[in-house]
């Protein structure tokens, strides 16, 4: 019997690959996305295609990363120096990004980057369809492949393709600044089923449809050539158990008892994000400010251990976030800070999962509170690692995620004076409260976790392929 598969396809491959004096070594990514579509990709004859994340040049050494990676069902797409620079930097990181996060005037827009886009998009498709064959499935991820599914779609019929969106959809009136728009939505609409973390994103990708391509739509269907393509929301989340379990370890003891020492009787408040202009981290520490020159009660009574990983810091963008944020926190520390305390701890780098779930464990409150994000993931981390049912979250709205966790206290990062009440809100909730709000939070977490993700995008995919062909026999 000839079995249907699965191809899974993102611009990174989930291992990382390193190069010690001529010797390969794999490592596996422990990254929320693997874990979940781990059931997928090595179930069966299914693969993953992405970019193995290092540049290779040397065609020796390319055979030989493909036959490693294809023993654990991973198929790669080599990209040179100058597709990473073009498409993947440039029209992906400084156009779609900050388009995206609603900061339009960082997008650059620039002919070449979209002329690479569009052939990097080609590369990976044509290892898609190099692969595939009719009644199989493909799962197409995120804003660095939007072209992918018409590609496909363009040669291969008799395939069901999914495409996820993992940061926002903006609204129209941002979304038609890009002067490629209509491409872009042309080769999303490629695909059979299209999903975005919140109902909000789905509704503007429908909206940006009808008015830039003037296509018709009933509820969350777009016809597109008559036939019904599907567009919804599918919150994305965590490996609720891993989280849950990680925080109940033992070996955790040791970062716990380091941790609650050096805050001392100080409550702690942490923030856990990569270095980008769209997480919120210059609000945060201007809210956070304003919290102790108004409440002055609270020095030597709150730590804020603040996590930034490193990210894109070459880029102009990020690297005055960065000169921002060290003035910031310097700037703080120096003004309030005593002999005994000192009000923010900083890291620029990044923490072990273990730490991390230490952190996320022995926080008192966690703040997530970025500009615009599609889901955020921290948010649901630190729910699921609450194994007390102790701990308050102060979450952002524009955070996808607020829409499932309303037992968050829900601000707006832009409002200033309801941020800091939040934080003081949050400093004085009473246990039954905050185990309330955490129990709550907890039940929606871990039942709707990153399996439950996977499994529904996958049947809805395969609902969305029998009412076309259903409808093409008509
Ligand atoms: C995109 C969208 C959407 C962070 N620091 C360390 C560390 N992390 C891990 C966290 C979390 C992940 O990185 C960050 O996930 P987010 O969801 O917050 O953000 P993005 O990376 O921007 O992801 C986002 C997501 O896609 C999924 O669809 O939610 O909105 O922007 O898992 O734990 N992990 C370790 N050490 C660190 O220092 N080990």
């Amino acid at each position: 019997m000839n079995k249907s598969k699965t191809i899974i396809v993102s611009n990174r491959l989930p291992v990382k690959i390193t190069f010690n004096s001529g010797q390969i070594a794999y490592q596996n990514s422990e990254g929320g996305l693997a874990t979940g579509l781990g059931s997928i990709y090595r179930t069966g004859n299914n693969i993953w295609i992405g970019w193995p994340g290092a540049i290779i040049e040397d065609d020796m050494l390319k055979e030989q990363v493909s036959v490693d990676l294809k023993e654990k069902s991973l198929f790669p797409v080599f990209l040179s120096d100058e597709e990473i620079n073009k498409y993947y930097e440039g029209f992906s990181n400084e156009t779609l990004w900050p388009l995206f996060h609603y900061f339009p005037s960082y997008a650059r827009y620039s002919e070449e980057n979209w002329e690479s886009y569009k052939a990097v998009n080609q590369k990976f498709a044509d290892i898609v369809l190099a692969n595939l064959k009719n009644g199989d499935q493909v799962w197409i991820h995120d804003y660095q492949l939007m072209l992918v599914p018409q590609m496909i779609r363009s040669k291969m019929q008799d395939v069901s393709i999914g495409f996820f969106l993992h940061i926002p959809f903006p609204s129209f009136e941002v979304f038609r600044l890009l002067p490629w728009r209509a491409e872009l939505i042309k080769g999303v609409i490629g695909a059979d089923l299209i999903g975005f973390h919140t109902f909000d994103d789905s509704k503007y990708f429908i909206n940006s449809c009808q008015r830039i391509l003037g296509l018709t739509s009933i509820n969350n269907q777009l016809y597109v050539n008559d036939l019904p393509v599907i567009v919804d929301a599918f919150p994305i989340s965590i490996d609720y158990v891993k989280y849950n379990e990680l925080a109940s370890n033992k070996v955790l003891k040791q970062h716990e008892d380091n941790i609650i020492r050096r805050k001392g009787e100080a409550k702690l408040m942490i923030s856990v994000d990569r270095l980008d202009y769209s997480k919120g981290l210059i609000n945060r520490l201007k809210a956070f400010d304003q919290l102790l020159s108004q409440f002055p009660k609270y020095k030597e009574k709150v730590v804020f251990v603040q996590l930034v990983v490193p990210s894109r810091d070459t880029v102009k963008q990020y690297s005055e976030l960065k000169e921002e944020v060290d003035r910031l926190v310097s700037d703080i520390n120096a003004r309030y800070g005593t002999l005994n305390w000192q009000p923010i701890q900083y890291f620029y780098r990044s923490f072990s999962i273990e730490l991390l779930s230490a952190l996320y464990k022995t926080a008192d409150i966690a703040l997530v509170t970025p500009m615009r994000d599609g889901m955020n993931l921290v948010s649901k981390e630190y729910v699921a690692s609450k194994i007390d049912k102790k701990g308050v979250l102060v979450l952002s709205e524009m955070a996808g995620a607020s829409r499932e966790l309303n037992d968050a206290i829900i601000i707006n990062p832009n409002d200033q004076i309801s941020y800091v009440n939040a934080l003081v809100q949050a400093l004085e909730m009473p246990d039954e409260e905050q185990l309330r709000r955490m129990t709550a939070m907890q039940e929606i977490v871990a039942r709707f976790n990153i399996f439950h993700w996977v499994k529904v995008f996958m049947q809805r995919l395969e609902d969305a392929k029998t009412l076309q062909r259903r409808l093409s026999v008509r």
